[in-house]
């Protein structure tokens, strides 16, 4: 008589002993699972929003020491930023120059208050770099009319700001005003357990 019906059961049979192989084979290969860890960490940019930064202050992404006061030449500016362990500011484009002037406008500072930032042309004349980063002044807003950088009596090595002007200007180093420094963004690490 004929069947539809599959006599398969030595099929299910032969799967079902390949597919066990295969488990086997599989875990053969894997690492003993009691060697995975628990833990996991995670790096953000940044400090969590509690810990207070005072005195520097969060802007975009960065965080400043802005001196209202104290008058130095650059490189006691400069040291003055380290003791902070930190260094004259590196202003590397425009959105960072913007955010700071327009913080720097409503704290009431002025076109003729000028402040340090780390650009200088010490090791040769006419190329800028920032001492903080080593790399050259790509945006370099030089302040007009006049074409900047003019190494003004042959002796401006040194890169300041204005205190409400989106502009830089070279000046002598050993004039004294005020600064900008910069804190090395921090990272913060998070270490979560996990239940596996
Ligand atoms: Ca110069
Ligand atoms: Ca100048």
């Amino acid at each position: 008589m004929y069947s539809r019906q599959c006599q398969c059961g030595w099929r299910w049979t032969l799967f079902l002993l390949v597919v066990s192989g295969m488990w086997k084979l599989s875990l053969a290969y894997l690492p003993d699972v009691n060697i995975f860890t628990n833990y996991r960490t995670e790096v953000y940019n940044g400090i969590p929003s509690e810990i207070d930064t005072t005195p520097f202050i969060r802007i975009g992404d960065n965080y400043y020491y802005i001196e209202p006061i104290n008058k130095v030449n650059w490189f006691q500016a400069a040291g003055a930023c380290r003791m902070m362990n930190a260094h004259l500011a590196s202003i590397e484009d425009k959105p960072e120059m913007m955010a700071l002037i327009k913080y720097m406008k409503a704290k009431g500072f002025k076109n003729n208050d000028y402040f340090w930032i780390s650009g200088n042309d010490l090791g040769t004349e006419g190329a800028f770099y920032w001492m903080s980063s080593g790399r050259p002044l790509t945006y370099a807003p030089w302040v007009g009319p006049k074409q900047m950088p003019d190494n003004y009596g042959g002796n401006e090595n040194c890169v300041h700001m204005f205190g409400a002007r989106e502009l830089i200007n070279d000046a002598n180093c050993k004039i004294q005003m005020l600064y900008v420094c910069e804190a090395t963004e921090p990272k913060t690490f998070k270490f979560t357990y996990i239940k596996w």
